[in-house]
C-alpha cells in the first residue's frame, strides 16, 4: 500500500513519469504527472480553442417595487448537457451548468446553458432576484442522477436520510456504495454582503428537482429550506415550491467582481466540479469604474473595456478588452467523460476497510488536484489580444489547487493588480516590477489585473503556473516546493498578441487613483478561530477530515486550548448585529487553507507566528514576533483569505444583517468533510431549525494531524 507520503512524493515535478492506481486499487498503469481518468494529458493539444467570453445572463424582466428601487429579475436553472471542452477532434463532455430560461427581460437574450455560466451582471445598490431551479431531469422528467461519486458516509444533505435523517451523518452496517439518487443543489453568490440568510444558500437549504421518480421517503429539501422560505415569502412576497428557490441579493458591495456557485452540504466539491458556476459582477456606486481618477489630469480615468453587456450577440460582433477568466482544474476520460476519483485509494493507497469499520470514508479524498487546466470552459484555449491593456478579472475556480499564475513567459508584459474580492485595492500593484510577474490567487480568490501587452511582440505565449502540484504550504516555487508540470498543469492559456488596431485610449495603471477605502470602525470583540485536520485512527500518516476549531483563552498571551468544532456543534461565532470583530483563524495543519466567510467583506489585518504544541493540543502567538501586514493585493476588503500554516491570520469585519451564515475552507474537499462551520450574527430566531444529533462520531478519538505531511 502506497502512503501518502509516498503519493506526494511522486507528484513532484521532477518525477517525469510516475504509476498511478488504476480504478481496480492494485492495478498499476503508467501515466504522466499527476495521476487522473484515461484520457492522458499530454495527449490533449493545446492552443486549438478560443477562450469563450462569457456573455451576459438575460433576464426575466425587471420587477417595479412600490416605493423601493427596480429589481432586475433572472429565471435560471441548472441542468445538464453535453458541452465541447476539450479540443473539437476529441469527444464532447457531460457538464451541469446554469443558464436563463426565461429572456423576456433581455433583447436577444440568449437562453444558453454553459459551464461556467453567463454572467450576472449586477449594480450598487440595485436588488437582483432570481429564481434558482433545479432542472436535473432527463426528458420524462425522472431525476438524473450525480454524474461524480457521492460518497454517503459524510455529514451530508442525505435526501435518502428523509425529514428525520436529513443533513446528518448516516450511520452503515457496511461500507456503502456512491449515492445514485436525485441530486440536491442550492446556489451561493460568493462574496455577497449584506444578502438575508434566507437568500445566501444556506448548506442546509438545499433542495431536489421536481421530479417525477422521487423514492418515497426520501428528504425533497433541506433542513433550512422551509425556515428560508416562510422568510422570503413574508419579507418580499415571493415563494418557493418543489424544485426552485427565490433569491435576493441586495448588492451592497462595492463593485466587485463575485461569482456563483452550488453550496450543498457535504456535496459542493462534487456539484461544481460537475459545472455550475459563473460570475457575478457588480459596478457603479462610489468604488466603481467612475470613481477611478486618472492622477495626470485630477478627472475620470478610463479602464480596459468594454465588457460583454446584455443583448450583446453571440458570438460577439465587437472586441472585448474586459475579460472575466475563470481557471479550474478537471481530469477526463478518453471518451470525454469528467473523472473524479471513486475511491480513497486513488488519494493515498487506503483501500479499506473503510466506515463503518474505521474512520475514513470510503470516495472523498482529501485534497483533488485535476491534471488539466480548463479556462472558461475549455481546456487550454488562447486569447487574441491585441498590443494594448486589458482588464482581465481572474478567479481561481480549481477544486484544491492554489495556483501561481506566471507572465514571465510573456516578454514586455506589464501586469498590474487593480482589484480583488471586495474591489478596487488602496492602490493599484505592479507585479511585474515586484513580485516577479506572478499572482498568487488561492481557491476562490479573485484578481481584478490590467495587463499591458504594448510592448509584447506579436507572437504566441504562454501564461503559465508555478503554483504546486498538490498542497501549498507557501514559500516560493521552485524552492519550497516543486512547480506544476510545465507540460500540463504548468500551463494556463495562450494570448496570441496581434497589433493594435487603434490607439490604446486607456490610462497606464501607475497613473490610476483608486477609490478611497473606508475604513472598519474599531473591532469590540477577538474570536481565536483554529483551522484543523484530524489524523485516522487507523491508519499511519492519514487525514481523516479536516476541521475548524476555536482556542479557548488568549493565544496572544499563553498557550489556549485547541477545541474541535464539528458542523453539527452549536454556533460558536455570534455577533451582535452591527458589531465589528477580529477574527484570529490559527492555522494548526501543514497546509495553507483558503478562508471564506459568507454575508461580509472584511480587512486583512496581519499575519504572525504560532507555536502549536502537538502534545498539549495548544496555541500561541509566538513570544516576541511581530505581526506582518497583508500583502500589497490585500488591501481594501476580501471574502476570502490565505491562511498559512504555522501562522495566525487576521481580519476584520463588521456584521450587519442578523441571520445564519457559515465561514469555511474554500478548498471544496474540506468543505465538504467538516472545515465549515455555521455562523449566526444576532439572536437565535423564532421557529429556526435546530442541529441535528450527531450519530456515529461521539466516540472517535481527537487526535490532530499535524505531522509534516511533505518532505
Ligand atoms: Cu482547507
Amino acid at each position: 500500500m502506497a502512503s501518502r507520503r509516498t503519493f506526494l512524493k511522486y507528484t513532484g515535478a521532477t518525477t517525469l513519469t510516475l504509476f498511478a492506481y488504476g480504478k481496480l486499487g492494485g492495478l498499476r498503469e503508467a501515466i504522466a504527472q499527476i495521476p487522473g481518468g484515461t484520457l492522458n494529458p499530454l495527449g490533449v493539444p493545446k492552443y486549438q480553442t478560443a477562450m469563450l467570453i462569457p456573455p451576459v445572463m438575460p433576464k426575466a424582466g425587471v420587477v417595479n417595487q412600490r416605493g423601493g428601487k427596480p429589481i432586475d429579475y433572472y429565471e435560471i436553472s441548472m441542468k445538464q448537457f453535453a458541452q465541447q471542452i476539450l479540443p473539437a477532434a476529441l469527444p464532447a463532455t457531460t457538464v451541469w451548468g446554469y443558464g436563463s430560461v426565461n429572456g423576456a427581460g433581455s433583447k436577444n437574450a440568449l437562453l444558453l446553458h454553459n459551464a461556467p455560466s453567463l454572467t450576472i451582471e449586477a449594480d450598487v445598490g440595485r436588488p437582483v432576484q432570481v429564481k434558482w431551479i433545479n432542472d436535473l431531469k432527463d426528458v420524462n422528467g425522472n431525476f438524473l442522477p450525480h454524474l461524480l461519486p457521492a460518497d454517503q458516509t459524510l455529514h451530508w444533505a442525505n435526501p435518502p436520510g428523509g425529514t428525520a435523517g436529513r443533513d446528518t451523518r448516516p450511520t452503515f452496517a457496511s461500507t456503502p456504495t456512491p449515492y445514485t439518487g436525485p441530486v440536491p443543489m442550492v446556489t451561493h453568490v460568493h462574496g455577497a454582503v449584506g444578502v438575508a440568510d434566507d437568500s445566501d444558500g444556506y448548506a442546509e437549504a438545499w433542495y431536489l428537482p421536481n421530479a417525477g421518480n422521487i423514492p418515497s421517503g426520501y428528504a425533497t429539501n433541506g433542513t433550512w429550506y422551509d425556515f428560508f422560505a416562510a422568510k422570503a415569502l413574508a419579507n418580499y412576497a415571493v415563494s418557493w415550491g418543489p424544485g426552485f428557490a427565490n433569491f435576493r441579493y441586495p448588492n451592497h458591495n462595492r463593485a466587485s467582481t463575485l461569482w456563483y456557485h452550488d453550496h450543498t452540504l457535504g456535496m459542493t466539491r462534487l456539484n461544481v466540479y460537475a459545472g455550475p458556476a459563473g460570475f457575478y459582477l457588480i459596478r457603479g456606486g462610489p468604488s466603481g469604474d467612475a470613481a477611478v481618477l486618472d492622477t495626470r489630469i485630477g478627472t475620470a480615468a478610463v479602464l480596459p473595456g468594454p465588457a460583454p453587456k446584455d443583448g450583446d450577440k453571440f458570438p460577439p460582433n465587437k472586441t472585448y478588452y474586459e475579460i472575466p477568466i475563470a481557471i479550474q482544474d478537471r481530469s477526463f476520460n478518453a471518451d470525454g467523460s469528467l473523472f473524479y476519483p471513486d475511491t480513497r485509494a486513488f488519494f493515498d493507497g487506503i483501500a479499506g476497510p473503510y466506515i463503518p469499520d474505521t474512520d475514513v470514508s470510503p470516495i472523498w479524498n482529501p485534497e483533488f488536484f485535476g491534471n488539466m487546466m480548463m479556462v472558461n470552459g475549455n481546456t487550454w484555449p488562447f486569447q487574441v489580444v491585441e498590443q494594448r491593456r486589458y482588464r482581465l478579472r481572474f478567479l481561481n475556480g480549481c477544486q484544491s489547487r492554489f495556483l501561481i499564475l506566471d507572465f514571465s513567459g510573456i516578454p514586455g508584459v506589464e501586469v498590474w493588480q487593480i482589484g480583488n474580492e471586495g474591489g478596487f485595492l488602496a492602490a493599484p500593484v505592479n507585479l511585474t516590477a515586484t513580485n516577479g510577474n506572478r499572482l498568487l490567487m488561492g481557491l476562490a480568490e479573485r484578481a481584478d489585473v490590467i495587463v499591458d501587452f504594448t510592448n509584447v511582440v506579436p507572437g504566441r505565449y504562454i501564461l503559465g503556473n508555478v503554483g504546486p502540484d498538490e498542497p501549498f504550504g507557501g514559500g516560493v516555487p521552485g524552492v519550497d516546493f516543486p512547480v506544476a508540470d510545465p507540460a500540463s498543469t504548468g500551463q494556463i492559456m495562450a494570448f496570441n498578441v496581434v497589433p493594435a488596431l487603434a490607439a490604446d485610449p486607456t490610462t497606464p495603471p501607475m497613473f490610476l487613483q483608486l477609490p478611497a477605502i473606508t475604513p472598519l470602525p474599531a473591532a469590540t470583540a477577538v474570536r481565536p478561530l483554529a483551522l484543523l485536520e484530524e489524523a485516522s485512527a487507523f491508519f499511519a500518516d492519514a487525514p481523516a477530515e479536516a476541521l475548524l476549531g476555536t482556542a479557548q483563552g488568549d493565544p496572544n498571551v499563553g498557550p489556549a486550548a485547541l477545541v474541535k468544532r464539528l458542523w453539527m456543534d452549536p454556533v460558536t461565532e455570534n455577533p451582535a448585529v452591527g458589531a465589528t470583530e477580529i477574527w484570529e483563524v490559527y492555522n494548526a495543519t501543514v497546509d495553507a487553507h483558503p478562508v471564506h466567510i459568507h454575508e461580509i467583506a472584511f480587512e486583512v489585518l496581519s499575519r504572525q507566528p504560532i507555536f502549536v504544541d502537538e502534545a498539549n493540543g495548544t496555541v500561541e502567538v509566538v513570544p516576541g514576533s511581530v505581526p506582518t501586514p497583508p500583502e500589497p493585493w490585500e488591501t481594501g476588503v476580501k471574502d476570502t483569505v490565505i491562511a498559512y500554516p504555522g501562522q495566525v491570520t487576521r481580519v476584520k469585519a463588521q456584521f450587519a444583517t442578523a441571520g445564519q451564515y457559515v465561514w469555511h475552507c474554500h478548498i471544496v474537499e474540506h468543505e465538504d468533510n467538516e472545515m465549515m462551520r455555521p455562523y449566526r450574527i444576532g439572536p437565535v430566531q423564532a421557529a429556526q431549525p435546530q442541529a441535528q444529533p450527531l450519530a456515529s462520531l461521539a466516540t472517535r478519538p481527537t487526535k490532530l494531524f499535524m505531522r509534516r505531511r511533505r518532505r
